[in-house]
């Protein structure tokens, strides 16, 4: 064999893996189709939720990977240009998230996989997984010269995100897929514009707006828009006139804007998430919508829950977690998917100006966090990751 685990992409899931089984002690070699320079660079989430902080940290790698994060503290939620503060970590129990740019635990992942002398293989072309349903699955790839290379393995973990590879080597009829499309238009832009005090999300009939920190120079907007409209369309000046009409503050502080993007506010889950000796882990399963940000925690405790299970089945011979792996993995996949419906449906009907019915409904179920202990500490779990059901 030429390793234990082939892991194919290098984001957070598989970063994770990497380091994760680095650490128990098991071989692995990374397989990822970009080059470092884009990988390194790419910015999409920024929260590490409490549950993967813990993970980093019983891996040893709480400090380099988490530690020098701003520690989350309030939760600003602001209605009609009313701020309301909701106290999550301490609501959680003292279980702080942390503020990790997406592109800087990635950068960190990889450097520390490299320290202990990882094998990762930048720009692998036409990565193919063969033989999954026998006992020596191989992978074979082309290099940057266009040379081939085979790996043989005995395990293949698929964290090639939602167009890759890994699950469209299952066939078909062994997978039952689950789309939704929420509905609402999304624009985010990011700008180097200080952040807010506080995470933000404001509701109001101008509709939905968030702001969070990326960095100490650096904010992440969220705006909902009308269907039919095209917001990458928009002149800058009338992305910031909506920002600071949602927000409510004529002061907000603006910056250059260097990155546009629609957000497809779909979900996506593929059942099971194993195949033979394929083991699917983060986006390549599922995808969230950003709200509540769960997506790269996902692909964390997913990466998580694999390592511990290829450790004990590698190490020792124990199948047991490989066998549970999909359906643990899936429990808490739709758990997180419901919280993401939850809250994106309360902050956007909440502010909606067409239907009056939903919108008191909406702001009920928000007021409710703020004046029910029990309502608010439900959802500080969520926010904080909430734990593994016992074995
Ligand atoms: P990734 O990050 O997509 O990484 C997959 C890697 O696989 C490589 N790859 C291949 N390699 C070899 N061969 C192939 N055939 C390959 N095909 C693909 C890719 O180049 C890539 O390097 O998936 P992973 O690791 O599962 O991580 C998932 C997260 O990236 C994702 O869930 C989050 O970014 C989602 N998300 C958020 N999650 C949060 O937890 N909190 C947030 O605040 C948050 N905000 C966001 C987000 C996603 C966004 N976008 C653009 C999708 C905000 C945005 C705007």
């Amino acid at each position: 064999l030429d390793t234990t685990v082939v892991i194919i992409g290098a984001g957070p899931a598989g970063l994770s893996l990497a380091n994760f089984l680095q650490r128990g002690g098991v071989g692995c070699v990374v397989l990822e189709m970009r080059d470092r320079a884009y990988v390194e660079g790419r910015q999409r989430a920024g929260v590490i939720d409490h549950r993967a902080g813990e993970i980093f940290a019983e891996f040893g790698l709480g400090d380099q990977v988490t530690g020098s994060g701003p520690v989350e503290t309030l939760l600003e939620i602001r209605t009609d240009g009313v701020p309301r503060l909701l106290d999550v970590p301490a609501l959680a129990g003292g279980r702080p998230s942390r503020l990790v740019p997406q592109q800087l635990l990635v950068q960190r992942l990889i450097g520390s996989y490299l320290d202990g002398g990882g094998d990762l293989r930048f720009e692998a072309r036409d990565v193919t997984p063969h033989d999954l349903d026998g006992d020596r699955p191989h992978v074979t790839y082309r290099d940057a010269d266009g040379t081939t290379h085979e790996l043989t393995c005995s395990y293949v973990a698929g964290c090639d995100g939602f167009h890759g590879v890994s699950r469209a080597s299952i066939p078909a009829e062994e997978l039952t897929t689950y789309s939704f499309d929420h509905g609402i238009g999304w624009y985010t832009v990011l700008a180097d514009s200080p952040p807010p005090r506080y995470p933000l999300m404001a509701v109001s009939r101008h509709g939905f707006a968030a702001q969070f920190a990326r960095g100490p120079q650096a904010s992440r907007f969220y705006l909902q828009y009308q269907p039919g409209d095209d917001p990458r369309q928009w002149p800058d000046e009338h992305t910031w006139s909506r920002l600071r009409l949602r927000l409510g503050d004529d002061a907000l502080p603006e910056g250059p804007i260097t990155g546009r993007e629609v957000v497809e506010m779909r979900s996506f889950v593929a059942e099971p998430m194993a195949w033979g000796r394929l083991f699917l882990a983060g986006d390549a399963a599922h995808i969230l919508t950003p709200m509540g940000a769960k997506g790269m925690n996902l692909a964390i405790t997913d990466a998580y829950l694999l390592a511990r299970a290829i450790t004990a089945s590698a190490l020792h011979g124990d199948d047991a977690g490989l066998a549970a792996y999909s359906a643990a993995c899936l429990r808490r996949t739709w758990d997180y998917q419901e919280f993401s419906r939850w809250f994106a449906e309360m902050v956007h009907d909440a502010g909606a100006e067409s239907d009056a019915f939903r919108r008191r409904l909406a702001r009920a179920r928000l007021d409710r966090l703020f004046e029910s202990p029990y309502a608010a500490a439900a959802f500080a779990d969520l926010m904080a990751g909430t734990a593994f059901p016992q074995a």
